[in-house]
């Protein structure tokens, strides 16, 4: 029995198995050249299942808009950015791209895309303004006329419950995420949202990005760049940080299926840090899983939520800065998923070595190829690893991996007098899907592909300055416009096929 088939014939709980029809048992896209059977071949093993889920990205603070309207309160990315300083150019996310008003017209062209599938998130100060406490309807109200839009449109909706943007009331009363109060409060917020919204959304993921939103929200002996921006003392308050975090998304799943009326599915969108063997051999493959359990923050998220352990190799070498585990804590992390959410964007290469981790790490110099950000090299293979590391190193044989974001910048300015033409993130995006499609032939079990974004949108700290779109908005006029990338993706999802 081939890979393939040895994961659909025992690999996916029936839970999965409803939610993934026909995903992984290698169903194939139309065109086969049937005369050439070699053609044929070669042409199928580049052909996309035909149930994989083409979706495209986004999150609330980055495009809603509306900041202050039907009842909404500051999150703490509202005061972040109203700081002085802290974003460029002085930008907020109080208009970005006015989709809460504009959202038909943004879905009419998820649907021109050819999409079936959405990833948002769910502003938790629009929804619960004060972060406990009272459920504030009109903000329920909006996410219910999205998704009978989206479903309108044969698209389904993918909701997930946190991108970061913290109602500032929780902050300010017992500092958030440093805090293991927020362990209930965001598992209550997740009932709330599926007694209000589980007739139209199935698919849920609890938080975007742990190692993100702690280790660039918070600086250990220095300020950081995301909200809330602040300083620890030491890095076990930033490892505590992580664990709450890993608390609330098992609470949340938990209550999640509690509230549940029908089948659901229940995710993380999470960017664990993917190595890459240089040379793919055996030792150099091995040296790439050492580092895939050994390296900062891996065996800090990434390896708990998916085996209930932090990693022994991880945990040794923290020490005293260790974070402080009760009892019953990594049952209540350790939830079984329906999904894993895969956000990838860049690598870094390892080879193996006479170290005491077993590996050394690969240096990217100066004129190496990277996007129109400082930290976005090109490493279109961090993709396939990151993806075969959750079965290889981590023993996760039997989980759909999605990836839940992909993107890059554009370098801008880009022309606008026929098209804008993004040949950059047709470039990235096409070595990227690549990667994804030998994945998916070597038979991992990869459902789903979400690019980042479906539009430009407010970059955190980098402000409205660095867009990620497939469509471009002109932020005066609030016009939206296809980009070149859109036109690729659009084929992509029509042919099966990334040429
Ligand atoms: C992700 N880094 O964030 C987020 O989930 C998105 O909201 C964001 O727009 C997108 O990637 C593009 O940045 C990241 O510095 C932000 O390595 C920064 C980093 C990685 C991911």
């Amino acid at each position: 029995m081939d890979r393939r088939h040895f994961l659909t014939a025992t690999a996916l709980g029936a839970t999965a198995n409803q939610l993934l029809p026909g995903l992984l048992d290698g169903q194939r896209g139309a065109d086969l050249a049937e005369s050439d059977p070699q053609a044929a071949l070669q042409k199928a093993s580049r052909t996309f299942p035909t149930n994989f889920w083409w979706g495209a990205a986004t999150a609330a603070y980055q495009l809603e808009g509306a900041a202050a309207e039907d009842g909404r309160k500051p999150s703490i990315w509202d005061t972040f950015s109203h700081t002085k300083g802290k974003v460029v150019n002085g930008d907020t996310g109080d208009v970005a791209c006015d989709h809460y008003h504009r959202y038909k017209d943004d879905v009419e062209l998820m649907a021109e895309l050819g999409v079936k599938h959405y990833r948002f998130s769910i502003s938790w100060p629009r929804v619960i303004p004060d972060g406990r406490g009272t459920v504030n309807q009109k903000g329920v109200d909006f996410y219910k006329r999205l998704c009978d839009e989206l479903r309108a449109h044969g698209i389904t909706p993918h909701a997930t419950l946190y991108h970061w943007d913290l109602p500032q009331a929780l902050q300010d009363k017992y500092k958030g995420w440093q805090s293991r109060e927020i362990v209930n409060d965001f598992a209550d917020y997740a009932t709330a949202m599926v007694n209000g919204l589980g007739d139209r959304v199935t698919h849920w993921m609890t938080l975007n990005e742990i190692l993100t939103f702690s280790v660039v929200g918070y600086g250990v002996g220095n300020t950081a760049p995301h909200a809330p921006g602040l300083a620890l003392a030491r890095k076990k308050d930033q490892l505590q940080i992580i664990h709450h975090a890993l608390l609330a998304h098992g609470h949340a799943c938990q209550a999640i299926r509690a509230a549940a009326k029908g089948t659901c599915s229940v995710a993380i969108a999470e960017n664990f840090s993917p190595y890459v063997p240089v040379v793919e051999t055996p030792e150099h493959i091995e040296a790439a899983r050492l580092a895939f359990t050994r390296t900062d923050f891996n065996g800090a998220i990434i390896t708990p939520l998916l085996t209930g352990k932090y990693d022994p190799y991880w945990l040794a070498q923290q020490g005293a800065e260790a974070p402080d585990v009760k009892a019953g804590d990594m049952e209540l992390i350790h939830q079984k998923l329906d999904a894993l959410g895969f956000n990838c964007y860049t690598g870094t290469y390892v080879r193996a070595a006479n170290t005491p981790a077993g590996f050394e790490t690969l240096d990217t110099f100066e004129g190496y190829p990277r996007m129109a950000l400082p930290w976005l090299t090109l490493v279109p293979e961090s993709i396939y690893w990151g993806i075969r590391m959750i079965t290889d190193a981590l023993g996760q044989k039997a989980l759909p991996i999605f990836i839940s974001e992909n993107g890059c910048a554009d370098s801008g300015p880009v022309s606008s007098t026929r098209e804008m033409q993004d040949t950059d993130r047709v470039m990235y995006l096409r070595q990227y899907l690549r990667q994804v499609q030998r994945a998916v032939d070597d038979g991992y079990p990869v459902v789903g592909y979400f690019p980042w974004s479906l539009m430009d949108n407010f970059e955190w700290a980098e402000g409205y300055t660095k867009r990620f779109g497939l469509v471009h908005v002109d932020y005066a006029t609030q016009k939206r416009t296809p980009k070149l990338s859109y036109r690729w993706f659009q084929q992509v999802i029509k042919s099966g096929v990334v040429r």
